[in-house]
């Protein structure tokens, strides 16, 4: 079954994709296995977009497809009333705009027990510095696919040390444009390109059993 919707997904069978996650999720399927592979599906949907077989119509119908799933299947995995143990200032960085990632991992750390302040896409720096003295969060996340995001991310840890609010808390990285090089050239603390990871790796950085 989950085959059969990451291939309707690829192929772009909108209605097709949709009734069989619905059929999934009420046969008792795993909620967070069908985003997973949702999540496989566009990675194929942006490999054939980069090899100039997709368009951007292709990459629009696929991230449309990809909210509808997530429309009725991100509820199922809401935790209900968890006991508060973190707080996340989440953002897109700046010159981003995707946020389909970004919105399943507040789910995903909602669920776990953070609370999330989910301040957008394209986010400037400065709106992340204001919601850092704002809320006073333990954990700043910042969500990034595009390239010309990083720099972004590293302009958001710079005015945060500007402000003298970088060692008031730690910051992760996530999506599907960081890895270990660009944890460190942004001086980040952290980096995850998958939710359940990142919310791990949150728990370990509060010092809460990961
Ligand atoms: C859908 C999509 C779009 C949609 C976005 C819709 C939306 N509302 O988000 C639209 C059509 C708008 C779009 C636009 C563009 N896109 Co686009 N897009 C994609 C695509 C196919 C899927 C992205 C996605 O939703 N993935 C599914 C989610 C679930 O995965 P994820 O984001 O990685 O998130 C997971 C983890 O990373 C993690 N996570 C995410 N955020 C965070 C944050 C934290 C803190 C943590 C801990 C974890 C975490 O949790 C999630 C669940 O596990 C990707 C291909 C790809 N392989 O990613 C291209 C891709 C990202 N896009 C790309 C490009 C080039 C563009 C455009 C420039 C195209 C254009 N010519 O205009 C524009 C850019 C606009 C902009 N300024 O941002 C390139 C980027 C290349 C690069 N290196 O810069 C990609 C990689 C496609 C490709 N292979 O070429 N895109």
């Amino acid at each position: 079954m989950l085959d059969e919707i990451l291939k309707s997904i690829v192929e772009m069978e909108e209605e097709e994709a949709i009734k069989k996650a619905k059929e999934y999720l009420d046969g008792g399927g795993d909620p967070q296995k069908l985003l997973e592979v949702c999540r496989d599906a566009m990675g194929e949907v942006g490999a054939r977009f980069e090899k100039g077989e997709y368009f951007l119509s292709e990459l629009i119908l696929g991230g449309e497809i990809f909210k509808q799933i997530m429309e009725f299947t991100l509820p199922k995995i809401k935790g209900e009333s968890v006991k508060k143990i973190g707080k996340i200032v989440l953002g897109t960085v700046k010159e981003d705009v995707h946020n389909i990632g970004k919105d399943i991992f507040k789910v995903f750390a909602e669920a776990s027990g953070f609370e999330v302040i989910d301040i957008g896409i394209d986010t400037p720096e400065e709106k992340f510095v204001e919601a850092v003295k704002e809320h006073k969060p333990d954990i700043v996340g910042m969500s990034c696919l595009i390239t010309a995001g990083v720099t972004s991310m590293k302009k958001t840890v710079d005015k945060l040390k500007e402000a003298g609010l970088r060692d008031s808390v730690k910051i992760i990285i996530g999506g599907g444009r960081v890895d270990e090089s660009v944890k460190e050239f942004t001086g980040a603390d952290a980096w995850a390109d998958d939710a359940a990871k990142g919310v791990r790796l949150c728990k370990q950085l509060i010092g809460v059993e990961g």
